[in-house]
């Protein structure tokens, strides 16, 4: 898959994918990523890449030209991208059907925005979707777009070097992850529940299934509400919320 990142920070975004997942499978040829220094795109002798907002105001925005200019280019050399993506805090909320969505493209381009944002008619005629990765404000769109790439790469077929813990992954099976634990066995007082060291796969199952069920209800119960749950699951939440009733629901860890 073919994904390019336009930016006026190509360092920030360059080194963080250079390594890890992401590094591995660029080195494979399974990512082929290009990273577009924005100001490679000016045409004045100063590289400027922004301006005064019209209306007045505090701040800078990103001027339209450049990212028109680099968007061109990458159409030129790299072909036309399936997806051409803003990353915004006024975007849709990007989430794990998202990356899905856009990991099964050829080709993704994303583009950084940076001090007070972007001029409008980038959103309006350049990108095909503006997209957020929360509610909480960045500096600039370069994290937002690691979060994206990282996300969309590791579900590229063959990068993840097991198919089955990605299906298993958090977002992919609509509930929270049920505890892990490796050796040892004790540690400073702590055991590790007995069950895991039991030996009996079907307890095992059940256990992480009841597990997940009951971090999910406490720490995010609408996640439960979009999922398909079978008569098991169903019967494990009713016990699990009768014992959250019986025992006042607080929250959990060391307080
Ligand atoms: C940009 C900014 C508007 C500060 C400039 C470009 N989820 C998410 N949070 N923050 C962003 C995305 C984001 C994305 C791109 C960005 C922030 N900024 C900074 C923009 C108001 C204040």
């Amino acid at each position: 898959m073919k994904i390019d990142i336009v930016t006026i920070f190509p360092g920030m975004v360059g080194a963080p994918l250079a390594e890890g997942i992401v590094g591995r499978a660029i080195g494979r040829g399974l990512v082929d990523l290009q990273v577009h220094d924005l100001r490679d795109y000016t045409t004045d002798r100063h590289r400027v890449v922004d301006d005064m907002p019209f209306g007045g105001g505090p701040g800078m925005v990103l001027k339209p030209e450049p990212l028109f200019r680099a968007v061109d280019e990458i159409r030129a050399r790299r072909g036309q991208p399936d997806a051409i993506v803003l990353t915004s805090p006024d975007g849709r909320r990007f989430t794990h059907r998202d990356a899905e969505r856009l990991s099964a493209l050829g080709h993704v381009a994303i583009l950084c925005g940076r001090y007070e944002g972007v001029d409008e008619r980038v959103r309006l005629a350049l990108a095909t979707e503006a997209l957020s990765i929360g509610d909480y404000v960045v500096s600039g769109g370069e994290l937002p777009a690691l979060v994206i790439v990282d996300a969309i790469a590791r579900l590229v077929p063959g990068v993840v070097g097991d198919d089955e813990s990605v299906a298993r992954d958090t977002f992919a099976r609509g509930l929270l992850d049920f505890p892990q634990y490796t050796r040892p066995a004790e540690f400073r007082g702590m055991r590790v529940p007995d069950v895991l060291l039991s030996g009996h796969h079907r307890e095992i199952e059940r256990w992480r299934r009841r597990e997940a069920l009951a971090r999910t209800l406490e720490r995010r119960p609408d996640l439960l509400e979009q999922l398909q749950l079978d008569d098991d699951d169903k019967a494990l939440l009713q016990e699990l919320r009768r014992e959250r009733e019986r025992s006042g629901a607080s929250g959990e860890g060391r307080a």
